[in-house]
């Protein structure tokens, strides 16, 4: 018998006096354990019948009651990006079939219908425990070419994934737990918001993830992409106010070995290194008893595995230098793409393992590194996972572009930066606002640079490696 997933919701407990006055802290509003409870069951009654909502998902309390309340009842939610453009905005509500728009409504609501989420609504009908097999989320997720894939997330797979977490690091209703990512990812979303509110510690939502931010919010435990914090690595004061936090923890990207020496100078501790992806959750970290090593990932979570294999699917030894492809079974992995038995096929070997697309070392105790993705075409930046194949086909849908080549180059700041080479005749902060208005602002190229043509290979193919490199 499982637990409930929202456990530290149970509203029983809750009305027995197992309350919290500040469960969740977020853009300036407090909820209290039994405000996630009444006002999200309230959600919950309003939401019942349908079949699948959208959820604008700024960091706000509407969103984390819009969350709640879709978990009580057992509808499965779009977690939408907050700063979704036109295009990407159709795509994600044709394809998932949304019904309604939940909580907040964009400027342009595709003529779906509005469920509010009331703030201040009550209500105390209990609703039974879905089915852990159920569908708990669809989020969409980039791959190298096209628009981005419904990853159809189960209950039982965030529940498996929290609860391994827990165990790696101590994680205990006794932390606060802080971080300032998006609530439309893995990372913010089934980590930091759901994560708390199965684990019962506290939440707070800091709004932009300023150094100052995380420096004033006074947590056990933060989360953070690498942009994040080498932010506060560079920001002394911030950085040693963390020294009084129990675990700092980053993931969604690689953490260079330079902010992570930083950090442990100036908060006194070594961060924790935890890889995954929105298709299988978080699979791999450093432990909180375990060795903390700069550019490594850690270990498979309890009920991981985990192999290394070549192209022709042979396997690759686990010796710490022999670089193969990265495939993972785990009972956190999504249950297939959304309307795409292709792709699931694809992404999956006929023994259930599931294709990364990343690239990566093990060592003979089992510690991961992850060298980079197979692909040139899916570029991380600011832990952002985004397709170069979607801005290219954007930007091509401009009359000012005749060919375009989207590519990844390293950057400090972000660990890659989006850059679009461009043979055409338009403005190139014209380009950028373009692709930030049909996609979404965090998928906007930083640069554009017009071209007289492209480099090619014989067969017309274009060489993205090198475009990086001319760079
Ligand atoms: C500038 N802006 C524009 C613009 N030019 N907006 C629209 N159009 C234009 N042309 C504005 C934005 O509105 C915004 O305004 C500002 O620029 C900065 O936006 P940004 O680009 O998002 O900021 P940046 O500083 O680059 O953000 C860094 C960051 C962000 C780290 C805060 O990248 C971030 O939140 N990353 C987290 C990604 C994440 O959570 N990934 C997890 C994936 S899950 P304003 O007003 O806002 O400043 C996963 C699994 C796992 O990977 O393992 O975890
Ligand atoms: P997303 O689907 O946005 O969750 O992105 C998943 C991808 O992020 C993975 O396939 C990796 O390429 C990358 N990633 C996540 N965590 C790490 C990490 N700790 N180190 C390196 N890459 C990471």
């Amino acid at each position: 018998m499982l637990k409930a997933l929202l456990t530290s919701l149970d509203p029983a407990a809750v009305a027995a006096g197992h309350d919290l006055a500040d469960a969740v802290r977020i853009d300036g509003v407090t909820l209290s354990r039994s405000d996630l409870v009444g006002a999200g069951t309230s959600v919950a009654e309003r939401v019942a019948r349908a079949r699948r909502v959208a959820i604008l998902a700024t960091p706000t309390a509407t969103t984390v009651l819009a969350v709640t309340g879709c978990l009580i009842a057992g509808v499965p939610f779009v977690p939408v990006p907050a700063d979704v453009g036109a295009t990407e905005r159709a795509h994600l509500l044709s394809d998932s079939g949304a019904q309604a728009w939940l909580g907040e409504v964009p400027a342009d609501n595709e003529g779906l219908p509005h469920i509010p989420v009331r703030m201040h609504a009550r209500s105390w009908h209990r609703y039974a425990e879905p089915n852990p097999e159920s569908v708990a989320m669809i989020m969409y997720t980039s791959g190298t070419t096209g628009l981005p894939k419904g990853v159809t997330i189960t209950r039982r797979a965030i529940a498996a994934d929290i609860d391994a977490l827990a165990q790696a690091w101590e994680w205990t209703d006794s932390d606060t737990l802080v971080h300032g990512l998006p609530l439309f990812h893995v990372h913010g979303l089934v980590l930091g918001l759901l994560g708390s509110l199965r684990i019962g510690n506290r939440f707070v939502h800091t709004g932009k993830p300023t150094p100052q931010a995380y420096a004033e919010a006074g947590g056990t435990l933060y989360f953070g992409v690498p942009t994040v914090w080498s932010r506060i690595a560079a920001d002394t004061e911030a950085a040693r106010a963390l020294s009084s936090a129990r675990l700092l923890v980053s993931g969604s990207a690689a953490l260079p070995s330079p902010v992570f020496e930083d950090l442990v100078r100036l908060t006194g501790h070594a961060p924790i290194e935890r890889y995954g992806s929105t298709e299988t959750l978080i699979t791999i970290s450093t432990r909180i008893d375990g060795e903390r090593r700069p550019g490594w990932v850690g270990l498979p979570l309890a009920g991981v595995q985990t192999r290394l294999v070549d192209e022709t699917g042979e396997p690759v030894p686990h010796d710490g230098e022999s670089i193969g492809q990265l495939q993972i079974k785990s009972p956190t992995n999504f249950s297939g793409y959304l309307n795409r038995p292709d792709a699931t096929a694809e992404a999956f070997d006929a023994d259930g393992w599931f294709r990364t697309g990343d690239v990566a070392v093990i060592d003979a105790g089992g510690m991961h590194r992850i060298v980079g993705r197979e692909s040139v075409d899916l570029i991380k930046s600011g832990g952002y996972r985004i397709g170069a194949g979607e801005i290219e086909t954007v930007l091509l849908g401009h009359p000012g572009v005749r060919e375009v080549a989207v590519v990844g180059v390293p950057d400090d700041d972000l660990g890659q930066r989006i850059v679009a080479f461009v043979v055409g005749d338009a403005e190139p902060q014209q380009l950028i606002d373009f692709v930030a208005e049909q996609l979404s602002a965090h998928k906007r190229p930083r640069e554009v640079r017009m071209v007289d043509s492209l480099p090619r290979n014989a067969m017309g193919k274009l060489l993205k490696k090198q475009l990086a490199q001319w760079h």
